[in-house]
């Protein structure tokens, strides 16, 4: 069961005579591989066959069948072979054939292992001629560029030009390659779909222009023409097809945005041909082309203080605004640069698509705010008085005329929003109110408070208390804050005091609802253990703390839920010091 496509494609698969579509189907194969197989001519062989299984139609009357080699006398396996090299003689490189080895009743069980051998012998010593592609490599003011490097592929042949810029790729197997030219300093030209023929030569050349480092391109004027390289660090998209990349030079001196609709990722090598011009305040180029050069690269953000953002005038770049009316940076421009900063956020979009973050530096853009804006529609947000780190691109806008710093974060992991910080608000109730707590139940005297019956603040002077005086009642207050999608925990301090009434007639615990709901009975509530004091004229502060419980992203709930239970008497539930944290595992 063994055959051979005359080409250094081999298959080996049952067929017989009957089933000639088989042979027919390697034959495609071979055609879709090896784009010079397609100006043969074919024909279809069969060997080892003498028609025992009937009337064959098909080696009778189909055209391309040739029965030159079929076996009527049973030749030997030397035969065979001597047989197919007279024919390989013959047809040199005119006829590609497929070879058909049959398989059949079992006294062609021997003919079958001779097919084998035949079809390994024309396996190991058939080859197609070679062929070449030679040329040169010049710059485009006609300079001979020797030491180009030029690939052709597929395969992953090359050549390095010699003093006069030509080079010669030698040995090519019969095919279409894409040869590659590369100098360094110019921009590579690739050239697609060369065929090299068995025998022959093609001949490429190439003029390649010279690269332009990305921050020299700041200083282009518009509708100049330039070529840059660098990896990508950031796509933002623009519309449904064009989107803004980030480019950087490798060694992170300087980026630069690049508008095209070029399918590329993050850590591409790209190379950028087009015009430069500024949008937003940002010189950035707007692409005819974008060719990927290379893959895998990772590229860390440079730290950066938010007065070192942006930086001063760059060529056609210009300085952004410390402060209003005409205080600009000074320093070095690292707008288009993949940039890590920090600070306390100082503002909060009410819409949720931006904040400020200010680290001490105190600039002032002119929106009243100082810090730096951060860009974060679509993100998560957080809130006014944390502490973040942001990455992102250094990038910029306009406000009143001048050139302010924008921070450009790439998704939610360039966001940390204050690790282990608390998002509660008024978690220790030092406002001196119930402030960003909403209250629930039927608890009398729920207030935030300086002593209840001689209990003072776990921290601070102020907590949540009330002191009621018998009663069965229950409530208690909630506060709902966004949070991005992780694992988090509640906890507060607790203190109840039970005065003469049973030991578990006053009861503290705290919850968590992952969904963000507002109903204390829920049964999505994650609750801690509850606050029992040991003795009811005992009282202490206790810690409670929720199990760690996963949130899908959006609002969450925390709930500091009290219990009085008892007809008579003072009983007094405390919370203080209430806190909701990530939890990182
Ligand atoms: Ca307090």
């Amino acid at each position: 069961a063994a055959d051979g496509v005359e080409t250094h494609e081999y298959f080996d698969l049952q067929v017989n005579c009957c089933a000639p579509w088989l042979a027919f189907r390697h034959r495609d194969i071979a055609l879709a591989n090896h784009a010079y197989l397609r100006t043969k001519e074919w024909y279809i062989g069969e060997f080892g066959s003498d028609q025992v299984c009937g009337h064959c139609t098909w080696c009778d009357d189909y055209p391309l069948c040739r029965r030159g080699w079929r076996d009527r006398g049973k030749l030997s396996e030397e035969a065979y072979i001597q047989q197919m090299a007279i024919y390989r003689a013959g047809c040199a490189d005119q006829v590609v054939a497929v070879f058909v080895f049959q398989i059949g009743s079992p006294g062609w069980a021997d003919f079958e292992v001779f097919g084998t051998s035949v079809a390994d012998w024309m396996k190991t010593t058939w080859s197609v001629p070679p062929g070449r592609i030679s040329g040169t490599v010049r710059s485009n003011t006609g300079q001979a560029l020797a030491g180009a490097l030029v690939t052709a592929e597929p395969g992953g042949y090359t050549s390095t030009s010699g003093p006069e810029g030509s080079y010669a790729i030698e040995n090519l197997p019969p095919g279409t390659y894409n040869v590659t030219a590369k100098y360094p300093g110019y921009a590579q030209v690739t050239q697609s779909g060369i065929v090299v023929n068995s025998n022959q030569t093609s001949t490429v050349s190439f003029i390649l222009h010279p690269l332009t480092a990305i921050s020299a391109v700041k200083n282009l004027p518009d509708g100049s023409y330039a070529t840059i390289s660098g990896v990508v660090t950031a796509q933002f998209p623009i519309t449904g097809t064009q989107e803004r990349v980030y480019v950087e030079s490798s060694e992170r001196s300087s980026g630069i945005g690049v508008t095209t609709a070029a399918i590329v990722s993050i850590g591409d090598e790209v190379q950028c041909t087009g015009t430069p011009r500024t949008v937003n305040g940002e010189r950035i180029l707007n692409a005819t082309s974008v060719v990927r050069t290379g893959s895998g690269y990772n590229l860390k953000p440079v730290g950066l203080t938010n007065l070192q953002l942006g930086g001063g005038t760059f060529g056609r770049q210009n300085a952004v605004l410390n402060a209003p009316p005409d205080s600009y940076a000074t320093g070095l421009n690292n707008v288009g640069l993949l940039v890590r900063t920090w600070g306390r956020v100082s503002y909060v979009d009410p819409a949720g698509s931006f904040f400020y973050t200010d680290d001490g530096s105190g600039i002032q853009d002119g929106s009243g705010i100082r810090g730096v804006r951060v860009e974060c529609s679509g993100l998560s947000i957080p809130r006014a008085g944390q502490y973040v780190t942001v990455t992102g691109i250094s990038s910029t806008y306009v406000i009143s005329g001048n050139i302010a710093r924008l921070l450009r974060p790439r998704s939610e992991a360039d966001l940390s929003y204050g690790v282990g910080a608390n998002l509660l608000f008024n978690g220790g109730f030092e406002s001196g109110s119930l402030a960003n707590w909403a209250p629930y139940g039927t608890i009398d005297g729920l207030q935030s408070g300086t002593g209840f019956a001689g209990i003072s603040a776990h921290s601070g002077s102020w907590f949540l208390g009330s002191a009621a005086d018998g009663g069965t009642k229950s409530g208690g207050v909630y506060q709902r804050v966004s949070v991005r999608a992780g694992k988090y925990e509640a906890r507060a301090w607790s203190r109840v005091f039970h005065g003469d009434n049973p030991e578990n007639s006053a009861i503290n615990r705290v919850g968590i609802d992952p969904t963000g709901g507002t109903n204390p009975s829920s049964d999505t509530i994650v609750w801690s253990p509850s606050d029992i004091q040991i003795s009811k004229w005992y009282s202490e502060w206790r810690l409670l703390v929720t199990p760690a419980v996963n949130c899908n992203g959006g609002q969450v709930t925390v709930f500091l839920d009290m219990k009085q239970n008892n007809p008579s008497s003072w009983h007094i539930n405390c919370f203080d010091d209430a806190a909701l944290t990530a939890v990182f595992e």
